[in-house]
């Protein structure tokens, strides 16, 4: 098949790893390299199967639990935060912490402790179980509402409409968000907004790139995992911008042929948690196919980064060792 057949892909840009994952990728493989084998990690790193079976097998431990880890040892905490009960279970189980939660959802964190402490509702837009948003809920629960899109605003009450404000998962649908937030605003017309936005620039970048294609590419492959919510807003996004089909992949081996009938042109873009190995693979399946001709689609330019998590530079092997000593070294957890 030859570029002159007219079939081509559009490959969004921005798209894949954004500074937050990159940033907790990078601590968990210091944190290995600096401690060695076994470091802990609380939840996925990020939400991406490749990544995690990738740092599974240089050492890497995930639980879903902090109890789950051994007296004595480091567990880092993944990219999507933890609420402060968790920072409460690590200590008790006498363990040296590592947070690689994305300063992006820790400034989340930090708006919805602050408009606790002046005693506003909450509102929290956010896809119940997430866990971030299980994190940011637990920095204030008795103020916290989760409200998880639309047709979850009828059933929100709060005590004092002149105090409500909404925040909200870093990594939604922009537009859903917003009809959310107007329906909230015709309930209660004093809502006040973040002071900034809290979904992230990555969230927003990707998804306008997927948005300036979706009118053109009959087919759009998304990258990423099924627990990945960015990843999949884009599949979302896709078909709301006029995308005939678009579907989420880990793999290329993933790829349907079927799904190429009567396609000239494929979008292909890829979450925040997304090696770009991966994405190359699809393109090669792609090229192997006639889809050889490449078209990138700027949406924004990023230079965002973010340092890596502090505690990398304290010696953790040793605390963790002193905070079992400290207590008899019976070794067992009082958690
Ligand atoms: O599910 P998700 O989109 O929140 O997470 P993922 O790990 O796929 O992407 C990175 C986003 C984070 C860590 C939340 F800010
Ligand atoms: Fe941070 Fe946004 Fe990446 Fe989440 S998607 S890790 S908030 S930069």
């Amino acid at each position: 098949m030859t570029a002159s057949s007219g079939r081509r892909v559009l490959l969004a840009a921005p798209r894949g790893y954004c500074a937050g994952v990159d940033r907790a990728v990078i601590a968990v493989e210091k944190a290995l390299e600096q401690y060695g084998a076994p470091i802990y990690v609380r939840h996925e790193i990020v939400h991406n199967k490749y990544v995690v079976q990738t740092l599974e097998k240089k050492g890497a431990i995930f639980v879903e639990r902090t109890e789950e880890v051994p007296p004595g040892n480091i567990v880092m905490f993944s990219a999507h935060g933890v609420a402060p009960v968790v920072h409460d279970e690590a200590r008790q189980g006498r363990l040296a912490t590592i947070d690689a939660t994305c300063p992006l959802v820790t400034k989340v964190h930090k708006e919805a402790v602050r408009y606790a402490n002046e005693d506003y509702d909450i509102l929290l837009i956010g896809h119940e179980g997430h866990e971030e948003v299980i994190g940011t809920s637990g920095e204030a629960p008795e103020h916290i509402q989760l409200v998880d899109g639309p047709e979850d605003v009828a059933k929100v009450t709060v005590r004092d409409e002149s105090k409500v404000v909404w925040l909200s998962q870093t990594t939604l649908s922009v537009d859903e968000t917003m009809e959310t937030v107007d329906a909230l605003k015709t309930k209660f017309p004093g809502l006040v907004s973040p002071p900034s936005d809290d979904i992230c620039y990555a969230t927003q970048n990707r998804q306008l790139a997927v948005k300036q294609m979706g009118a053109e590419a009959e087919l759009v492959i998304v990258v990423g995992s099924r627990n990945s919510s960015n990843s999949k807003r884009l599949v979302e996004v896709a078909k709301l911008a006029g995308s005939r089909e678009a579907y989420l992949v880990d793999f290329a081996s993933e790829i349907d042929e079927a799904w190429l009938e009567g396609v000239t042109t494929v979008g292909v873009t890829s979450g925040a948690s997304v090696p770009e190995v991966l994405v190359e693979e699809v393109l090669q399946w792609l090229a192997e196919r006639g889809y050889g001709d490449v078209e990138i689609v700027k949406a924004a330019e990023e230079s965002i980064t973010f340092s890596l998590p502090k505690e990398l530079r304290r010696d953790l092997r040793e605390e963790a060792a002193a905070l079992v000593a400290e207590r008899g070294g019976s070794g067992t957890s009082e958690a």
